[in-house]
């Protein structure tokens, strides 16, 4: 953790001898971050002191642009930076001291780097002198996040530091966003140098194309208009690309079925009739089959996850052609080939996509949409998302359905943890807006929910902030219910307790011969108690009921924290389901197919 005296001495010295020779511009290390960070107009830190990093916290210490939230565990920090980067689009910034402070945020960086968040993470390191001798807290950042990150750095020279900082920026807001690391040593955020912040920045070797070629965007328009039975399949590039608008509009030009991926969820509205739900191991009946049978797909800022296609030769069965657009070349024929790639930024290629379309007065085959439609509207009909009702336990769906229904007026933000009632949110709460259903899809990682929510409060302050949870997720950071309290960021946790590891028990019980091999949860804690302990209000609710009241007080008490400890029926199980290894048209849709 510290620096030997001697390497103290030196580096003090330098920083008096350069501050006496040259102007206010010398500035030391610590000075320069503070300054970078604010020339980039970040508001918020997310954090955690430690040796490494204390002269940093010295520089944050003296200024007050920028707002340090001190965290309860350095998880915690990376994941709300992270969502106050989803809800916002602006990058999310942590701050960690070196060895566990590193070791404890990777799981965050490798959250955020899986759904492609743009991150700046400043993780302290020892003294350079010190790499590589076991010093205190040592251990190899670099080496550690590489394969989390988009990118990292390890400064060595003081003098590096102001442009470093601005190439992490630019890496992680430019093409496929991602975290970028930024490791500093401790005699680095000591020792001085002139302060000059770069107005630019190039890479000879990381230059990002936006623009889509022009020859693959007519092809593709040629492609969409022979369809006959097309299908638009979009995902979390659209929400990263801020592209929801083009996508509206392409939908209502062409009047095609659209469909999100979980980490799409809301750049379509869910209430538009021409939305089929999301697809995938729990998407809807009708979404599944549709990918299944159309002749042209359109996959926008969509990665063709496992979750999504399914068996990979049973989805390759088909004869359809496929126009893929994304801005990260490796994500393109990756897990799928495609007809027509398009590489560029998702706004930029809507757009000229819309444009051509427009300019020559380009008409879908309305006879053949019609019938297209008409065959979707019967697959629909299965009503695939339908659920028993009941007045004597509370059924996880139903207090998501209330929620919506209750919250859907509102600038609401929705945020999970991993499990059923992850699935459930995504199923039951009909997204309209981008940037409001925030969620680990790609590492889903249990634990996120809470410092989500904290996060996005901080963002907005005005706006409604939940968290639906298990009560096996929200034991992963409920410490931060602390953060909560001290800087009074209110949000509202509905914990679906269903006494269950429930995602973990639904697969033993359809894969494992209903073998539930340590996925039922005992001796949790009295969630109100503990609520309440922590300086909040804690609720606890057992028949349906008690949902509707519940919801109401707890949205009555605008500036409380509130922990709705929601006992729901342990047994429920997510609907529809393709299990692993099947096809994605091979779907259970419910106990009455097992
Ligand atoms: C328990 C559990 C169950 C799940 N079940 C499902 C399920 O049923 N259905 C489902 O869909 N998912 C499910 N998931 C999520 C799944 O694991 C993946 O995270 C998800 O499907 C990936 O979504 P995506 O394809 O939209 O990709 P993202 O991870 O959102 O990737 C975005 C893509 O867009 C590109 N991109 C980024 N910015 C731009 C831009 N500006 N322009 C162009 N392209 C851009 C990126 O390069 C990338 O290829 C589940 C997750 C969990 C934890
Ligand atoms: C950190 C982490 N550990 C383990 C898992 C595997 N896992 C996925 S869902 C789940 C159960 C979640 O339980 P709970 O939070 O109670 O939600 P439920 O499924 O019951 O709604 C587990 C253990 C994970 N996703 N993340
Ligand atoms: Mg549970």
């Amino acid at each position: 953790m510290d620096m030997s005296a001697a390497e103290h001495k030196r580096a003090a010295a330098t920083q008096g001898a350069s501050s006496s020779q040259s102007s206010h511009q010398e500035l030391n290390g610590s000075e320069i971050l503070v300054r970078c960070l604010q020339a980039e107009g970040v508001k918020y830190i997310w954090g955690y002191p430690g040796g490494a990093v204390l002269y940093i916290y010295d520089a944050l210490y003296k200024q007050d642009t920028i707002q340090h939230v001190l965290v309860r565990h350095e998880q915690a920090a990376v994941h709300a930076a992270d969502g106050y980067a989803r809800a916002t689009g602006e990058v999310g910034v942590a701050l960690v001291t070196s060895g566990p402070g590193v070791t404890n945020a990777v799981t965050g960086i490798a959250t955020a780097y899986m759904d492609s968040i743009p991150m700046v993470i400043i993780t302290g390191q020892v003294p350079t002198p010190a790499i590589g001798l076991d010093a205190f807290q040592e251990c190899d950042t670099v080496g550690i996040t590489r394969p989390i990150v988009k990118h990292n750095f390890l400064v060595k020279d003081v003098k590096d530091l102001a442009m470093t900082i601005k190439k992490a920026f630019h890496i992680a807001r430019t093409g496929r966003p991602g975290p970028v690391v930024v490791d500093v040593p401790k005699d680095v955020s000591l020792k001085t140098a002139e302060f000059h912040y770069p107005e630019r920045v190039e890479m000879r070797s990381y230059n990002p194309v936006r623009k889509g070629h022009g020859g693959q965007i007519r092809k593709a328009v040629q492609l969409l208009m022979q369809a006959r039975r097309p299908y638009i399949y979009t995902g979390g590039g659209v929400i990263l690309g801020n592209a929801s608008a083009e996508l509206r509009e392409l939908v209502d030009l062409l009047g095609y079925p659209c469909t999100n991926t979980l980490m799409g969820l809301g750049a379509f509205p869910a209430t538009d009739p021409r939305f089929l739900g999301m697809l995938g191991m729990h998407g809807t009946y009708e979404a599944n089959m549709t990918m299944q049978n159309c002749d042209v797909l359109l996959a926008v800022g969509a990665r063709f996850d496992d979750r999504v296609i399914g068996n990979p030769k049973h989805f390759a069965s088909v004869e359809r052609k496929i126009i893929h657009v994304d801005i990260d070349p490796s994500s393109i024929s990756k897990r799928v080939k495609v007809d027509i790639p398009i590489v560029g930024d998702v706004k930029e290629v809507l757009q000229e996509l819309i444009a051509h379309i427009r300019e020559q007065q380009l008409r879908p085959d309305a006879q053949a949409l019609a019938s297209w439609w008409g065959q979707i509207n019967e697959w629909r009909k299965r009503e695939c998302l339908k659920y028993k009702h009941s007045e004597e336990v509370i059924k996880p769906q139903f207090v998501i359905e209330k929620l919506w229904e209750m919250t859907r007026d509102r600038e609401t933000y929705i945020t999970s943890d991993v499990g059923q009632h992850q699935m459930w949110a995504a199923q039951f709460y009909r997204f309209d807006e981008p940037r409001r259903w925030i969620n680990s899809g790609g590492l889903g990682t249990m634990g996120v929910g809470l410092p989500y929510a904290m996060g996005i409060k901080l963002a907005k302050p005005q706006a409604d902030v939940f968290c639906i949870t298990g009560e096996g997720s929200i034991q992963m950071c409920i410490q931060e219910l602390s953060t909560c309290q001290q800087y009074q960021t209110p949000v509202k946790i509905i914990s679906l307790n269903n006494r269950y590891l429930g995602m973990v028990r639904q697969w033993q019980q359809l894969d494992y011969g209903g073998r539930y091999s340590h996925s039922y949860m005992d001796a949790l804690p009295d969630f109100v108690k503990l609520a309440e302990a922590y300086g909040h209000v804690g609720m606890k609710i057992e028949k349906p009921s008690e949902v509707e009241p519940a919801l109401r007080e707890m949205m009555r008490l605008k500036d409380r924290t509130v922990f709705l400890d929601v006992r729901t029926d342990p047994t429920e199980n997510v609907w529809p389901m393709v299990q692993a290894g099947k096809g994605i048209t091979e779907m259970l849709l419910g106990s009455e197919d097992l």
